[in-house]
């Protein structure tokens, strides 16, 4: 069964960081029952939930996503490129090792779980204002040893490299060309934005090979639906307030050996 690691909205949100968006207010009861409804949806489509102790000091803590790369045979605990983020890394990292071994991206290294997106054995990297090119050379040099090639694709325009460009089926990717060099990725099938959701090239696909997707993207819904795709809505609107998109809210990853400790997370 695969394990979705997951972390409460904090109390604290409405201080989260923002790059692209202006701050408006973010309705805490809202965002939690969004999340909610998100966890729930992990639930459905077969993954045990644990959610973090949470952490209402750390107002982005929600974004789970940022702070770990977490593949089959290791799990990298990343440097988040907005300091402010740094504080986060200790909780996540507790929970994952009980999962898997652990390496860390150091400094002057940074890199934000959001920039990296695993394609076969292939994990393309955003070079973004939040990853930098030691941080993805320190990720290629931890990962070589298992096989895996890492790739910069330098981004503009958006957070992360997973707002640009995410998988939705096997070989098919949902991408905004706008903001990176789509050549780059023209082997798989591109399934390109509607132009007026350029916002929703952020899609989280599971490994039951259904797509969670936020509700407001109805013309990117239609697109993927018509490809076959299965497609699961969350209204995930507060939390896009706070830049957060569908991949962020989540760790999933495969079951692999468990020495949880009970009661030290929250199995939903
Ligand atoms: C931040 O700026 O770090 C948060 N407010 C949003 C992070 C979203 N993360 C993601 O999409 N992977």
């Amino acid at each position: 069964m695969p394990i979705a690691f997951i972390r409460p909205v904090s109390a604290s949100i409405v201080n989260c960081e923002l790059t692209h968006l202006a701050r408006e207010p973010i309705d805490i009861q809202v965002a939690r029952w969004q999340h909610e409804q998100y966890a729930a949806r992990l639930v459905a489509h077969g993954c045990s939930v644990f959610s973090l102790p949470s952490a209402d000091d750390l107002p982005d803590a929600v974004f789970i996503e940022d702070i770990a790369v977490v593949l089959d045979e290791i799990a990298v605990i990343t440097q988040p490129g907005a300091v402010t983020r740094r504080a986060e890394i200790d909780g996540v990292m507790d929970a994952l090792g009980k999962f898997r071994q652990l390496a860390c991206i150091t400094l002057p290294g940074t890199l934000d779980g959001g920039d990296v997106l695993k394609v076969g054995q292939t994990l393309y990297v955003g070079l973004s204002q939040r990853t930098n090119a030691p941080g993805i050379r320190l990720l290629a040099s931890i990962l070589a040893p298992f096989g895996y090639s890492v790739q910069g694709v330098p981004v503009q325009g958006c957070l992360h490299l997973k707002s640009a460009v995410t998988q939705v089926a096997e070989n098919a990717l949902l991408i905004n060309r706008e903001w990176l060099d789509w050549q780059i990725f023209k082997k798989s099938q591109l399934i390109d934005v509607h132009p007026n959701e350029s916002n929703g090239a952020n899609a989280l696909l599971l490994p039951d090979g259904a797509v969670i997707y936020p509700s407001a993207f109805s013309e990117n819904r239609s697109s993927l639906e018509q490809l076959g795709i299965r497609v699961d809505v969350v209204d995930v609107s507060e939390l896009a307030k706070a830049e957060g998109g569908v991949t962020c809210c989540s760790l999933v990853f495969k079951e692999m050996f468990s020495e949880l400790q009970p009661g030290k997370l929250n199995q939903r």
